[in-house]
C-alpha cells in the first residue's frame, strides 16, 4: 500500500477546497470513489495487509468513503444553487426595482381639501349610511310625501322604505338627534340618483354643512361661505347669493361664484354669464328642528350643500363628469 487512509483524506479534502467547478468535483469524486478510484483500490487491497491490520483499515476506508461522498455532494449542491440564481438573472449589484406608487382619486383629494378647510374653521365630520331610510332621507328634511324627488325615476329604491341616499343631509338629523346645540358638522360622501347623461352620473359626491347655535344668522352663513370659497379657489373670487327654494331651508339661496376661468368676461364654462352656480344654502327650516326636538325659540341654524365633482372640474379644468369614474389610468395619473 502506497498511502495511508489519513494521507488520502488530507489530500482529497485539500483538493476539494481548491475546486470551484462542478466538472472538477465530479472528476475528483471519480478519482477517489469511482470503480477504479483510490479508495476502491485501497479496499480491494485490504486483503494483502497483515491480518491484524485488516479490520481497522477496512473500517477507516469505509468511513472516509462516506465522508468524501457527503462532502462532494454538498459542494456540488451549493454550486448548483448559486448557478440557479444566475439562471434567474439576479445580479445582486443592480439597484432595486422601485414599486409604482398610486395616488388618491381626484375626487378624494378635493373632498379632503374641502374637509380640511372646514375642520380648521371648527367643524367636525359626521358620516352616515349610504343605504338610508325614507325617514332620514326625506321625512326628517321636510320633503313632503309627493315631492318629485321621491319618485321612482329620481331615487333608487331598495324597498318601500329604504333608499340609496340622494344627498348627504341624512347625517345631519342623525347627528342632531344625538347632540344638543351647538352643532357644527360637515358631511362629505357618496350620493345616488337615477340619472345618467353628459352632466350626470348615477353616483356622485357631496359635502353638506350644518351649524346650529343661539343667534346664528344668514350673515354668519355668508361669512363662512366667503371664507370657504376664498380658500378653495382664491381670495379674489367673489360670491353672489340668489333667492331660491329648498324644502329644508327658509330663506334659501343659490350661491354663484365669479367664473374662475374668464373672471367674469363670459366664456363657455359660465355660459357667457360670468357666474357659476356652486352651492345651495339657507337657514334651517323650523319644521326640521321641530322633528328633532330643538327649541326653535332658542336656536337658529344654517345649512349648505355642494357637489364635489363640480368643484373638482372647476379647479382642474375638466369638462366631462364621466371621466372621474371611467378608471382610465391616463386620466387619473394626472392628479
Ligand atoms: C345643494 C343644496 C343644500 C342643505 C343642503 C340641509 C340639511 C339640514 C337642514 C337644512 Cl339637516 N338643510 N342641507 C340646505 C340647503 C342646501 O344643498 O345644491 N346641494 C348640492
Amino acid at each position: 500500500m502506497e498511502k495511508s487512509i489519513s494521507e488520502i483524506e488530507k489530500e482529497a479534502l485539500t483538493r476539494l477546497e481548491n475546486t470551484t467547478e462542478t466538472e472538477e468535483i465530479k472528476e475528483l469524486s471519480l478519482h477517489y470513489l469511482g470503480r477504479k478510484g483510490v479508495l476502491t483500490k485501497f479496499l480491494r487491497n485490504v486483503s494483502s495487509l497483515p491480518e491484524n491490520e485488516r479490520p481497522i483499515a477496512g473500517k477507516n476506508a469505509n468511513i472516509l468513503k462516506s465522508t468524501l461522498d457527503i462532502a462532494f455532494n454538498n459542494v456540488l449542491k451549493e454550486l448548483e444553487s448559486t448557478k440557479d440564481d444566475n439562471v434567474a438573472g439576479i445580479d445582486v449589484t443592480l439597484p432595486g426595482r422601485s414599486c409604482k406608487r398610486g395616488s388618491l382619486h381626484p375626487i378624494t383629494q378635493i373632498s379632503n381639501e374641502i374637509s380640511d378647510i372646514f375642520l380648521r374653521l371648527g367643524f367636525d365630520i359626521a358620516q352616515s349610511p349610504e343605504v338610508e331610510t325614507d325617514y332620514y332621507n326625506f321625512e326628517a328634511l321636510n320633503i313632503p310625501k309627493y315631492h318629485p324627488a321621491r319618485a321612482m325615476q329620481d331615487t333608487f329604491y331598495i324597498s318601500e322604505n329604504i333608499v340609496l341616499r340622494t344627498h348627504t343631509s341624512p347625517s345631519q338629523p342623525r347627528t342632531m338627534e344625538k347632540t344638543d346645540p351647538p352643532v357644527r358638522i360637515i358631511s362629505p360622501g357618496k350620493v345616488f340618483r337615477c340619472d345618467s347623461d353628459l352632466t350626470h352620473t348615477p353616483m356622485f359626491h357631496q359635502v353638506e354643512g350644518l351649524m346650529v347655535d343661539k343667534g346664528v344668522s344668514f350673515g354668519d352663513l355668508k361669512g363662512l361661505l366667503t371664507t370657504f370659497i376664498h380658500q378653495i379657489f382664491d381670495n379674489k373670487t367673489s360670491l353672489r347669493f340668489r333667492p331660491s327654494f329648498f324644502p329644508f331651508t327658509e330663506p334659501s339661496a343659490e350661491v354663484d361664484i365669479r367664473c374662475v376661468i374668464c373672471r367674469g368676461k363670459g366664456c363657455r364654462v359660465c355660459s357667457r354669464t360670468g357666474w357659476i352656480e356652486i352651492l345651495g344654502a339657507g337657514m334651517v327650516h323650523p319644521a326640521v328642528f321641530e322633528k328633532i326636538g330643538y327649541d326653535t325659540d332658542k336656536y337658529t341654524g344654517f345649512a349648505f350643500g355642494m357637489g364635489i365633482e363640480r368643484i373638482a372640474m372647476l379647479k382642474y379644468g375638466i369638462d366631462d363628469t364621466r371621466k372621474f369614474f371611467e378608471n382610465d389610468i391616463r386620466f387619473l395619473r394626472q392628479f
